[in-house]
């Protein structure tokens, strides 16, 4: 019996929370729409539109935003995702950010350069540090511990098939299609009410502490798709009435070689939940906490390089390949016509990221200063995995080092 690969399994899974996001959020079909004009234009008007990747690639590729609530969620999420042939890369603290979010993340995603060509679908997945004082009391912690540790996010068969995929390189056809439906509903919205009080007192320390910790369930909460002219797609959505965020996050506009990863975001539309009042009764209200989110990527940045940026900007960068590879200031790899061929950038930006964040928080919330944070870093997050949580930097050397593209 032929097996379902792993390379399957996540274009099949990106697929499928594609047509669940679209069913659930009308306005990030019009974004895929309007990306596809975007990205035909560039084919036919460029004739290194595809210097970044196939047109292939870019058409089929995503990214989801996920927020969860304990370490055990968090091990359990990496199984899935593990199935799926995507692993942990990097480690974000955006309780460092502006406002301060209090989650720490970390990126599902492949890693070699053939899977990123096969399918690219990469998640970015953030856990609740529900003990650092600066947010949550010692009461509310162990409020918070309480109510997470009662709901299941993932059922035991969909934890089953997973490792059983992983174990076996895959899963029959039969088996496959049960994950893929699983997997997929398990980042649904829920129908469940939301118990209002519970809700509002974890809203006033942070949105996204109530959207993890005030529901029993998880969600997507972005599905952005990629963009080869992120201009051309923030004056097209503009144009059709879409108010996007007030401006395009990661570098600005150059003429140089692109670098890094350069988003944009627009507020969703209120989705309608029910909640559970105080009396018990249940009524019809909403809540603001999905949005769309648009990407443009370019060639990936040495440690030197992403100093330069963080320091500088993008005006100090050199303007050509050559040159930005001359000064290890970007990954390239030779082609066999011994032409430089850019390493993508497969990851996320913390300053970016944060912003992508607070766009969609309906207030900056609150923080105990006095406060020490607790202490969280890659090591931890590794632990909590239980797998290898992979460096970026170790990645992009690694491919470098090994050398031609064919
Ligand atoms: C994640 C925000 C970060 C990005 O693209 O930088 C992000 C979230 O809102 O859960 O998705
Ligand atoms: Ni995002």
């Amino acid at each position: 019996m032929s097996t379902v690969s792993p390379t399957t399994l996540r274009a099949r899974f990106a697929r499928s929370l594609s047509e669940l996001y679209g069913s659930e959020v009308p306005a990030y079909t019009t974004l895929v729409e309007v990306s596809e004009q975007v990205n035909a234009v560039v084919m036919a008007s460029r004739d290194d539109a595809e210097r970044l990747g196939s047109i292939e690639r870019v058409t089929a590729e995503r990214h989801g935003a996920i927020r969860l609530g304990t370490p055990e969620e968090l091990a359990q999420v990496a199984r899935i995702f593990g199935a799926c042939g995507m692993y942990p890369v990097g480690f974000y603290d955006l309780r460092e950010a502006t406002p301060a979010i209090p989650v720490v993340s970390t990126a599902f995603r492949p890693i070699d350069r053939a899977e990123l060509a096969a399918n690219p679908f990469r998640v970015f997945t953030s856990l609740l540090v529900v003990d650092d004082r600066r947010f949550f009391d010692a009461e509310l912690e162990a409020e918070l511990r309480g109510f997470l540790g009662e709901r299941t996010l993932f059922p035991p068969e969909l934890l089953e098939l997973a490792d059983r995929a992983e174990a076996d390189g895959g899963l029959s056809p039969a088996d496959a299609d049960a994950f893929i439906e699983l997997a997929t509903a398990a980042f649904a919205l829920s129908p469940e009410p939301v118990n209002r009080e519970w809700y509002a007192r974890l809203e006033a320390i942070s949105s996204v502490a109530a959207d993890i910790g005030g529901v029993a369930s998880t969600h997507i909460n972005h599905l952005t798709p990629r963009v080869l002219d992120i201009d051309g797609l923030y004056a097209r959505m503009t144009e059709r009435g879409i108010e996007m965020i007030d401006r395009i996050q990661g570098p600005p506009r150059t003429d140089r070689p692109d670098v890094l990863l350069r988003q944009t975001s627009f507020r969703a539309l209120a989705e309608p939940r029910t909640f559970r009042e105080a009396d018990g009764s249940v009524a019809a209200g909403e809540l603001r906490v999905r949005f769309g989110e648009v990407e443009a990527r370019g060639v990936a940045l040495t440690p030197k390089g992403r100093e330069l940026y963080d320091t500088s900007g993008i005006e100090a960068f050199p303007t050509t390949d050559e040159e930005l590879d001359a000064q290890d200031l970007a990954y390239y790899v030779r082609d066999d016509a011994g032409a430089l061929a850019p390493i993508v950038y497969e990851d996320f930006l913390p300053k970016s990221a944060a912003g992508i964040f607070a766009s969609n928080l309906t207030s900056d919330g609150t923080m105990d200063t006095s406060q020490d944070g607790t202490a969280r870093d890659a090591a931890w997050l590794q632990g909590v995995l239980g797998r290898s949580l992979h460096d970026p930097y170790a990645l992009y050397d690694a491919e470098r080092s090994v050398g031609a593209v064919h």
